[in-house]
């Protein structure tokens, strides 16, 4: 038996060094940092769009210590726009995070969709031998599982789905609702990050598809589909010996000297579902309302690029370069910048050094399907405080962060300065219980589960499942 991953996002990407080489660099992004351990311990396949040089085909990685290979699809760039740019991130991302007044539902994209689905069901099950489990990855691909099943009608397909799943009234806005979720439920099992969006699911499948639903289970095609509520973990052992290590604490110490002040912390893909302009707004709040603090509190706001060919992600770019201006004209001082704005990836050493450095971390989408930063700053940091939007879905699960509300900027200014407050011993009481939590329900444990949950050959009634 081996596993194969289909997801859009390729796990490295290929860049040109100087000498001409070809290195391949792990790619950014919560999915593929979360699935690329899993594939380096289970071996097997991975499906995935080859973004640059789609001349390279099939390649075995990570390269220094080949473990997987990666069969990697070529897009034209028509087919580019229309499934990534236009459906994925201009239909499905905003629908899905409840931004509908920034979706854009165009036939001529979902047909494009369902054509680069369909390639990627195609690979997939060209990689396939019987007892092989498939795992599918995310929006960009909701429709294989239904793809693969028509193909491989004893396959085991799971289908983890990495964004919110929205209430139905937002879900009912999309013109190929019940296509979407008849294409999910081609698998056997599908898991997202909170009960929340399960319900929302499920909802979905009884009031578009008129099907029968259990607390967790949808029978559609006389096959019983589970829908679990299975949030992601990190590598947590990881993280804590990384940021225990001399070369973070070295870096990290640096990061500190060289602000001199305290420190608040955001890291975020630049995405408008991150809250990063109103993060940047109560900041402000923040300084306007406790004077005696200018000069003594840095923030620190690391963006990294993405979707920068959205129309609307460029704009966000400027719109948040344009804040950071505005603010560090307003309040500068003596020699104070008040943000530090940072536009680009970070090294794993660098990321870790940040988390380690922080006072206050700052994690306040407005609305998020899990977030993995606030799991990885709880992991890394000694004695600093999270701060966690209650619309991120990571809040169901860690009620030892402080939550907050990120469209309230004076609340979030006031969290922020009883944040910097918190007694010591308080600080270290909730890092340790969110530390239990994170070293219990980790990245192994999740995938372990989900795959173990998979491969059972049939699924429990749903009267069992209740007790
Ligand atoms: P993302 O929207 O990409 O993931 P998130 O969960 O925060 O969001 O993961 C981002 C990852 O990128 C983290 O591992 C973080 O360390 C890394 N990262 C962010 N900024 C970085 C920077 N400047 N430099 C280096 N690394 C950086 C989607 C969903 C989330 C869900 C994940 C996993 O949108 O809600 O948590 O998938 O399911």
């Amino acid at each position: 038996m081996s596993l194969i991953v289909v997801s859009n996002r390729e796990p490295y990407s290929p860049r040109v060094l100087d000498g001409g080489q070809v290195a391949w660099l792990p790619s950014i992004g919560g999915l593929t940092s979360a699935l690329d351990p899993v594939m380096q311990r289970m071996g097997g396949s991975w499906i995935a769009w080859g973004e640059q040089f789609p001349g390279v085909g099939r390649v075995q990685l990570p390269v220094t210590n080949p473990r997987y290979t990666v069969e990697r699809l070529v897009l034209s760039s028509e087919e580019v726009d229309a499934y990534y740019y236009g459906f994925s991130n201009r239909a499905l991302w905003p629908m899905c995070h409840y931004f509908i007044e920034r979706a854009r539902y165009l036939q001529s994209n979902w047909e494009a969709y369902r054509d680069v689905n369909e390639r990627f069901a195609d690979a997939a099950a060209r990689q396939y031998h019987p007892g092989d489990l498939i795992w599918v990855h995310d929006y960009q691909l909701a429709l294989v599982p239904g793809q693969l099943r028509e193909r491989l009608p004893d396959a085991r397909i799971g289908m983890f789905w990495h964004i919110p799943w929205p209430a139905q009234d937002v879900f009912r806005t999309l013109p190929w609702d019940a296509q979407i979720l008849k294409g999910m439920l081609g698998a056997d099992l599908i898991g997202m990050h909170t009960p929340s969006y399960v319900r929302h699911f499920l909802s979905a499948c009884e009031s578009v598809l008129g099907l029968e639903v259990g607390r967790n289970t949808v029978v559609w095609e006389g096959r019983t589909v589970q829908v679990q509520s299975r949030p992601i973990g990190i590598e947590t052992a990881t993280f804590e010996e990384l940021a225990a290590s001399p070369e973070v604490e070295t870096l990290s110490s640096r990061i500190r000297q060289g602000l001199q002040t305290m420190m608040l912390l955001g890291v975020d893909r630049l995405d408008y579902t991150k809250g990063i302009p109103e993060r940047l707004e109560a900041f402000d709040a923040f300084l306007d309302a406790y004077p005696d603090l200018r000069g003594r509190v840095t923030l620190v706001q690391i963006a990294v690029p993405s979707r920068e060919e959205v129309e609307s992600y460029a704009q966000l770019r400027s719109q948040v370069e344009g804040l950071v201006g505005r603010i560090n004209g307003k309040h500068a001082q003596n020699g104070w910048t008040p943000i530090h704005y940072v536009y680009r990836g970070l090294s794993r050493e660098e990321l870790v050094a940040h988390y380690r450095a922080a006072d206050v971390m700052l994690v306040t989408p407005l609305r998020d399907g899990l977030n993995l930063v606030a799991k990885e700053f709880a992991a890394s940091s000694r004695d600093g405080v999270l701060l966690l939007s209650r619309f991120a879905g990571a809040a169901s699960e860690l009620p030892e962060a402080l939550h907050v509300n990120p469209y309230d900027h004076d609340g979030l200014a006031q969290a922020i300065h009883a944040a910097l407050h918190l007694p010591l011993d308080e600080k270290q009481l909730r890092l340790k219980q969110l530390r239990e939590r994170l070293e219990h329900d980790d990245l192994g444990r999740w995938t372990e589960a989900f795959l173990h949950e998979l491969s059972l050959p049939d699924t429990l009634p749903d009267a069992l499942l209740q007790l």
